[in-house]
């Protein structure tokens, strides 16, 4: 009797054992799973604390108090070092605008066109995607999403008809400081909704808590060649064309808005 009863619970044992690996294996897949595959959520974006001034200089509370998020993901061209590219950036928001910090890494500024409309993506320029009711969906020559290239001289560039380019410095608030190879750029940024209009009256959006929004940044970085060298973005995309944010809003990342 006492030999069954001890095989038995060795048995059990062994099973005990079984199980509790099965469960590991589970949960380092899982674990493992969710690792490699990003959600481009990036979270709760706190409001603003203090009145944050657009001068170029990181010294509110408001930034001090918020995460960098990191621009690394290469878009278009050869992977980046350090000394040719480092790129991150912070968010905030109040009920009138979305702030953004962004620090940028950059060996050379290039800005090479006097007309902001001429090739605005071959030079230096910050990209800031924005789906305001975070809906997805094309938006290459509609107002789905907006897709603002900032130059080095802060214009406002996106399209809104195919081959029809338009400035819109109207929605922004901008100002870059430049240290050596640091560069400093604050936005206040206005956001507005799918029926905007342009050259028309458009009124602009209210931020609230709880809010989602699509949301992507990038940096185009030209050194001196003809066409920009890279395209650095914010969030993961798959597949071979990842240079797919200036006509798709599903490849931006989520964020919330929140107290
Ligand atoms: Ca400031
Ligand atoms: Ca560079
Ligand atoms: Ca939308
Ligand atoms: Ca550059």
């Amino acid at each position: 009797m006492k030999a069954t009863y001890k095989v038995s619970r060795d048995r059990d044992l062994n099973k005990n054992k079984m199980k509790q690996k099965q469960h590991l294996f589970y949960f380092l897949t899982i674990s493992f799973f969710l690792a490699c595959n990003p959600t481009n959520d990036h979270g709760k974006i706190s409001k603003a604390v203090d009145t944050i001034s657009i001068d170029g200089k990181a010294d509110e509370t408001t930034w001090k108090k918020a995460p960098w998020l990191p621009i690394d993901q290469v878009w278009l061209g050869k992977p980046v070092n350090s000394s040719d590219f480092k790129g991150r950036y912070k968010l905030s928001w109040t009920q009138e605008s979305l702030f953004v910090l962004v620090e940028i890494q950059d060996d050379s500024l290039v800005n090479r066109f006097k007309n902001p409309l001429e090739r605005w993506w071959d030079e230096d320029c910050v990209e800031i995607f924005i789906d305001e009711d975070n809906s997805d969906g094309d938006h290459q020559f509609n107002h789905n999403a907006f897709a603002y290239h900032i130059d080095l001289d802060g214009n406002v560039v996106d399209i809104i008809a195919e081959n029809t380019p338009k400035l819109f410095n109207d929605h922004m608030e901008s100002k870059r400081i430049t240290n050596g190879n640091t560069s400093i750029w604050e936005f206040k940024i206005d956001l507005y909704p799918d029926t905007f209009e342009y050259g028309k009256e458009n009124k602009k959006v209210t931020l609230f808590e709880g809010k989602e929004i699509g949301f992507a940044i990038a940096y185009c970085d030209n050194d001196g060649s003809e066409h920009r060298e890279n395209f650095i973005g914010s969030e993961v995309v798959e597949g071979e064309d990842k240079d797919r944010g200036w006509k798709d809003a599903g490849i931006f990342g989520t964020i919330e808005l929140k107290k």
